[in-house]
């Protein structure tokens, strides 16, 4: 919860502040502050999909048209899914060809990118989003887009929780999907172990017996990573991974 809160005081932190200096020191300055509002009016504002638990941050947002949200898809397999209120974790787009479907956008150890769907908000209208892999929609991953009130999001994830199945969309509609450098990105990967959800394991991959992973990290030591613990201190792998036993 807090960084959900502080993610959303440093974007309006962000706006505000020079408005405030300008209209402090220079007392007639009401076009100028003007300007500098809707000179910020277009922001990118990031929304970080799945990761060490399979969930949206924030989950409620407030943008206005011409903002771009984008969504960055970390651990997992998940969607951003557009629904009516009154149906969560059911596809709107089945009813209304325009509602939004980013497509499933996985995220797996090791990748050095992160894949995105940038969404332009083309209205100040509410809108209700779920992720529609398996049963992440029932289990909370649900936000919304310009709420009305602080109510609502608590009673669309309850609807949620006591709807049946999801259903996937069908067609990627409303953004972009892309990548981004993992640098950039507004997470950190969670480690590579916690990481494995417990529901669908790639259990083809992964060469357990032969791979080295426990003596790098230990060589180096660095004392702030340990994995396990509540926060995500964990970072990347500094050097590309080994190359893959094919076995
Ligand atoms: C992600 O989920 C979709 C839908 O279930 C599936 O088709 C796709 O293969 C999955 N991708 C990965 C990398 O697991
Ligand atoms: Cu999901």
């Amino acid at each position: 919860m807090p960084s959900l809160f502080s993610l959303l005081l440093l974007a309006v932190g962000v706006t505000a502040r020079p408005s405030l200096r300008a209209g402090r020191q220079a007392g007639p300055s009401k076009f100028v502050v003007r300007q500098e509002v809707s000179a910020t009016a277009n922001r990118i504002i990031p929304v970080v999909v799945g990761g060490a638990q399979d969930v949206f941050v924030p989950n409620v947002v407030t943008a206005a048209v011409g903002d771009i949200i984008q969504f960055q898809f970390s651990n997992g397999n998940h969607t951003v899914t557009q629904s009516a209120a009154e149906s969560p974790c059911q596809p709107l787009q089945a009813t209304v060809a325009t509602a939004i479907h980013s497509g499933h956008i996985p995220f797996e150890d090791g990748q050095t990118t992160v894949g995105t769907f940038n969404m332009p908000v083309t209205s100040a209208d509410t809108m209700f989003l779920y992720c529609a892999t398996g049963p992440h929609c029932q289990e909370g991953q649900v936000m919304i887009v310009n709420p009305t009130n602080d109510q609502q999001i608590l009673d669309y994830a309850n609807l949620a929780a006591a709807s049946g199945q999801s259903a996937d969309g069908t067609t990627v509609v409303g953004g972009t999907v892309a990548s981004i450098p993992l640098e950039v990105a507004a997470f950190v990967p969670a480690p590579a172990e916690a990481a494995a959800p417990p529901a669908a394991p790639p259990a083809a991959e992964a060469p357990a017996a032969e791979t080295p992973v426990a003596e790098a990290p230990a060589a180096e030591a660095p004392a702030a990573e340990v994995p396990g613990t509540t926060t995500t201190t964990i970072t990347v792998p500094p050097t590309e991974a080994t190359p893959a036993p094919a076995a």
